[in-house]
């Protein structure tokens, strides 16, 4: 079966949407397509955040103070690291590492991305298709005044993103290609939606790879997006300062802006309801609800008016009106 639903994920706030879009819907007929472009290789290990935090939040498994990494973890590995001086800022539990060894051992046996995420998340039971934008290498570089050109870790980690971006490039994204099936099953989604991350290092780089963008502007008239930001701040993460530093108008219509070509409606806050005009002179419907997830019940809330923004498809033959 075709995945009705695709939504195109970062992390924490799309894993939490996506807790809600499994409730509203069938999960089989629900597609997360993540953002790899945060992967990085550390000792040794392929580790790709979002897909983890998107399978481990399904799993009812994640750190909930952190939104990444697992609950009840253990720490012996890092700790017995610090012995060697060696990197332990990007912390690893015991247990998330089985999940790094698991991929880097499948991947070295020559199987790709999309396949060892599939078999992770249906290792934890998932009943939706996680899949990577891309089987190929992408990865989010950062420039910053003082550092130059970082990776992403260093600079969402490391640095704890204390630094000024003055650009942004995902590195690999023009040789990349869409996972396989990838865009046939955004052509023939009944929604697409935009989840509710960053729009400049998770969404972006998931419209960067090729051909992505296209689809979703010839898609328009189904693709639904969540804003991230509410009363002009976000809800985690740099988000907001990310796009003060790049440009955007840090509100719910810069975001209508930066997704005025690929989609026709933007769910906001009722605290921003004050913008909906706005949001529709940038070309699309604002949909005012709740937008805060708090627990499954909010996210639930929020799923089902994200999936009632699309009309569904029309069931006669011939193509529904423009
Ligand atoms: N984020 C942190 O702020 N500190 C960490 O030490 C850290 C470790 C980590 C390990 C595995 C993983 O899957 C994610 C981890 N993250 C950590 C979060 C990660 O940097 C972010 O989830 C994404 O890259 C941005 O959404």
């Amino acid at each position: 079966m075709t995945p009705q639903i695709t939504v195109l994920a970062g992390g924490v706030g799309a894993a939490k949407l996506l807790s809600g879009i499994i409730q509203a819907h069938p999960p089989q007929d629900v597609l997360a397509v993540v953002n790899t472009a945060d992967d990085t290789k550390l000792h040794g290990l392929h580790i790709s955040p979002d897909i983890d935090t998107v399978i481990y939040t399904l799993a009812g498994a994640v750190n909930p103070d952190t939104g990444w990494g697992l609950s009840g973890e253990t720490w012996n590995a890092m700790d017995a690291l610090e012995r060697y001086k060696g990197i332990t800022w990007f912390r690893l539990g015991d247990r998330d590492l089985a999940t790094h060894m698991f991929r880097t051992h499948r991947l070295y046996q020559g199987s790709n991305l999309a396949t060892v995420t599939a078999e992770i998340a249906s290792a934890w039971g998932l009943k939706l298709t996680v899949m990577p934008v891309t089987n190929d290498p992408i990865q989010t570089k950062i420039t910053t005044p003082d550092e130059g050109e970082i990776d992403f870790q260093d600079y969402f980690v490391r640095l704890r993103h204390n630094v000024t971006a003055t650009a942004i490039r995902i590195d690999g994204a023009k040789q990349a290609n869409p996972c396989p099936g990838l865009i046939d099953t955004l052509s023939s989604a009944q929604t697409i939606v935009i989840a509710p991350s960053n729009p400049i290092v998770s969404i972006a780089p998931i419209l960067a790879v090729p051909h992505i963008q296209p689809t979703l502007k010839s898609q328009r008239h189904k693709v639904v997006a969540v804003s991230p930001i509410v009363g002009g701040k976000a809800i985690k993460g740099p988000t907001d300062r990310l796009m003060r530093e790049l440009g955007h108008e840090c509100s719910v219509v810069g975001i209508a802006r930066i997704y005025a070509d690929v989609a026709c409606a933007l769910v906001i806050d009722e605290a921003d309801a004050h913008l909906a005009l706005q949001v529709h002179n940038a070309g699309l419907t604002p949909i005012v609800a709740p937008t805060i997830m708090h627990d499954v019940p909010t996210a639930t809330a929020l799923a089902k008016t994200v999936l009632n923004a699309v009309p569904p498809a029309s069931t006669s033959s011939y193509p529904s009106n423009p």
